[in-house]
């Protein structure tokens, strides 16, 4: 049976990425398409419930002890997205390793550190990582209150995403990597993202599912 394909968004805060996935989800089923979206980090586990209290801040954690937890919590999840994925299930995931790296490495953690945890995940067929400019991201309100939701943190990951991007492509090649500007309406995005999208589904329905940073 052909195979589902493994989507992720990633982006800075407010560049839209939650409205973008659940429109994305929505669309692909419409056009018949079986697919599933994935939150990381994934909340509803016991790992997660104990990312989500570090994430509002009502626990502390070593650094590096957060950065595996948000790796377990996708290896918790892994066998269940590759089972979708072989079900011909096209899993859409908010946000994934690329995240868990840059967020680290903007606290500091080596960048080379970071990677290892998330080695021989399934490897996304392509991410999707949308762009705002700083400027932008302030015209659209104020960040919530979670840890990392400030600019000065926005303004690190960033820069690490910009790494993540450039270690993927040296990886796994430059398609596996796409930039999409957040900076219009949101139809306008939804059709951007839409046409990568479509062609990346029909592409991989035979192709074996990759593992990340292998
Ligand atoms: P949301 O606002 O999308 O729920 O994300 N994060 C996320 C990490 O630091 N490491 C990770 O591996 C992942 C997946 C990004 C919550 C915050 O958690 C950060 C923002
Ligand atoms: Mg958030």
């Amino acid at each position: 049976m052909p195979r589902g394909a493994l989507i992720v968004l990633e982006g800075l805060d407010r560049s839209g990425k939650s409205t973008q996935v659940d429109r994305l989800v929505a669309r692909l089923n419409a056009e018949g398409h079986r697919a599933r979206l994935h939150k990381f980090p994934d909340r509803t586990t016991a790992i997660g419930k104990m990312i989500d209290a570090y994430l509002r801040s009502a626990t502390d954690l070593d650094d590096r002890a957060i950065h595996l937890l948000f790796s377990a919590n996708r290896w918790e999840c892994h066998a269940a997205i590759e089972k979708d994925l072989a079900d011909g299930i096209t899993v859409v995931a908010d946000r994934y390793a690329f995240s868990g790296i840059a967020f680290s490495a903007a606290k500091g953690l080596d960048f080379t550190y970071c990677l290892s945890p998330d080695t021989g995940l399934p490897l996304p067929d392509t991410t999707l990582y949308l762009t705002l400019s700083p400027e932008t991201a302030a015209q659209r309100g104020a960040y919530g209150a979670e840890r990392y939701e400030n600019v000065d943190t926005q303004k690190a990951v960033r820069a690490q995403f910009a790494k993540v991007a450039k270690e993927v492509a040296r990886r796994h090649g430059d398609a596996r990597w796409v930039e999409v500007s957040a900076e219009g309406s949101v139809e306008e995005v939804e059709r951007d993202i839409w046409g990568v999208v479509e062609d990346v589904v029909r592409r991989v329905k035979d192709e074996p599912v990759g593992r990340l940073w292998e």
